[in-house]
């Protein structure tokens, strides 16, 4: 077992997650984020160095890192990857026009070592626009069935009504968990067999 691997399992033993989001600029991470934690979303202006948020989501810590993602911003991405658990990628489904740019990002940021072994949630975002792509077509004009080298999901949802964004930050930990435990090593459990335990009254992981 490396370090790094032995580190993460600590981490998740104490419950705390390392979330990174990226995306082009304009694609709704910093709005999700407020979402996520309960926030207005009104007035979220563009994201020009990094945030650091924390929630806790199912008893489970979350550091959220959210990094603008303007083109002239891109090339500092590598500056955060290290200790990922999951990487959350934000998609505009309603800007087609820069899906191209969208795609050659994400597999760029695919391609890091540093991210081997984090899992990947991509967030179909801006659902409720008219004429918005769906996450299969997001799927197929991203490429996402090529990805062997992660484990990853594709989740439609929408940072202005809310929707769907805890059907893909619980996948995400779900995920992160699931590798932890099955990833050979064992000793944590992940967060459906955390949930049974507390359910018998134990408490922690299993
Ligand atoms: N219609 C719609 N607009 C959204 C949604 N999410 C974000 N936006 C808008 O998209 C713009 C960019 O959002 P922001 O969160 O700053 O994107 P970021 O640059 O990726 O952090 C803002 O005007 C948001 O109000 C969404 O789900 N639906
Ligand atoms: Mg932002």
């Amino acid at each position: 077992m490396g370090l790094l691997t032995i580190i993460r399992k600590n981490k998740f033993k104490d419950r705390e997650l390392r979330l990174l989001f990226l995306g082009l600029d304009n694609s709704g991470k910093s709005s999700i984020v407020r979402r996520i934690l309960g926030e207005d979303i009104a007035g979220v202006s563009p994201t020009l160095g990094f945030d650091i948020r924390t929630v806790v989501h199912r008893g489970y810590t979350l550091n959220i890192w959210d990094v603008g993602g303007q083109k002239s911003l891109r090339p500092y991405w590598r500056n955060y990857f290290e200790r990922t658990d999951a990487l959350v990628w934000v998609v505009d489904s309603g800007d087609r026009a820069r899906l191209d740019d969208a795609r050659e990002e994400l597999w760029g940021v695919l391609g890091e070592e540093r991210l081997a072994g984090a899992s990947i949630l991509i967030f179909a975002n801006k659902q409720d626009i008219v004429g918005a792509l769906s996450a299969e077509e997001i799927r197929r004009a991203l490429a996402l069935d090529a990805i062997s080298s992660h484990a990853w999901r594709i989740q439609p949802c929408s940072a202005a009504t809310g929707a769907q964004l805890g059907a893909g930050v619980d996948w995400a930990v779900e995920d992160v968990g699931r590798r932890m435990y099955f990833g050979g090593g064992g000793g944590v459990a992940p967060p459906e067999a955390s949930k049974e335990a507390e359910r018998r009254g134990e408490t922690g992981t299993a």
